[in-house]
């Protein structure tokens, strides 16, 4: 695939924000297939999927939830899944690695450490929560781990690897990459790695570029050509960190998983908004968008 194509991911629910935050936040299965398959005509290769309790919105990973979304987005689209491991902080590992261990999907998400992960701070930002578990999610983040121990992440890696699942290794922090090239020291997960560089969730490392720089060369050092690399940042920062990555010869991920924003002080109405909004400053910056097809040629899919 030429270095000049950029895969786009469009993350379009995931298990951060919370209904009462956004009316555009897909909930029902119908709802985050159709945002799914609206993300990849607008130019999404990936689509990363997480799945909702339709009656409250609450993040559950009950593969009976996931089964309708995936059979609708298939229907429609060749699109390369994606299936969350981290599902949300408060789940079990078990209830987490469900979904990867019954439909066996193209590709998983992975984090690539335990860490806190702060969520209250959108508290101050979003006072009218409707459902009490909304408040606990949020206000739970200031004393709860988002845990996955080298132990966790070894099962994780042996229990998809069987299924030819290869990974979306989530990295919110340097010290992450070098959880990555101990574990591909052992041979429990090959190359090429599907980096994604995570800035601006607290917990993790902050939404500054030379993060980005430091992550980037800090990877060419661990993994030589080994690697590819792509880049998400949390909220306002989404766009800045796309340009960035843009630029570096990188990819990049969007979706309401990451922002409800499409600009300052503006929500997106749909994922596809901001897929549209990624492709237009690759192009921009003399990248094209990349199909699934190329997704899967690089990702050796
Ligand atoms: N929610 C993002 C910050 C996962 O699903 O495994 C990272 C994420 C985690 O997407
Ligand atoms: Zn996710």
């Amino acid at each position: 695939m030429s270095a000049r194509k950029a895969i786009i991911t469009c993350a379009v629910t995931g298990a951060i924000h919370t209904p009462s935050m956004s009316p555009h936040l897909p909930i029902t299965a119908e709802e985050i297939a159709d945002a799914a398959v609206g993300a990849a005509e607008a130019g999404a290769a990936i689509i990363h999927l997480h799945a909702r309790n339709p009656r409250d919105g609450r993040p559950d990973q009950s593969p009976e939830l996931f089964r309708p979304i995936l059979e609708s987005i298939k229907r429609r689209s060749d699109c390369v899944i994606n299936i969350t491991t981290g599902g949300a902080p408060s789940m079990t590992l078990e209830e987490r690695l469900k979904p990867c261990a019954v439909f066996k999907p193209e590709v998983a998400s992975l984090n690539m450490g335990s860490m806190n992960f702060g969520l209250f701070e959108m508290l101050k930002r979003y006072k009218m929560l409707k459902y009490e578990w909304e408040h606990t999610l949020l206000e739970g983040s200031r004393d709860r781990v988002f845990k996955n121990t080298f132990k966790d992440i070894e099962y994780i890696l042996t229990t998809c690897a069987e299924n030819g699942t290869r990974f979306e290794i989530e990295c919110y922090d340097v010290g992450h990459l070098y959880t990555l090239a101990h574990f591909a020291d052992r041979g429990l997960v090959q190359p090429p790695f599907w980096i994604q560089t995570i800035f601006g969730i607290l917990g993790g490392i902050g939404a500054d570029q030379d993060n980005l720089a430091h992550m980037v060369t800090i990877a060419d050092r661990l993994f030589g050509s080994d690697f590819v690399f792509s880049t998400f940042a949390a909220g306002r920062h989404q766009m800045d960190f796309v340009t960035a990555s843009a630029l570096r010869g990188g990819h990049v991920r969007v979706g309401l998983e990451d922002s409800l924003m499409i600009a300052r002080g503006t929500f997106a109405t749909d994922n596809a908004q901001q897929v549209t909004k990624a492709a237009t400053i690759l192009r921009e910056l003399g990248r094209t968008v990349a199909t699934p097809a190329d997704a899967r040629e690089l990702l050796g899919l």
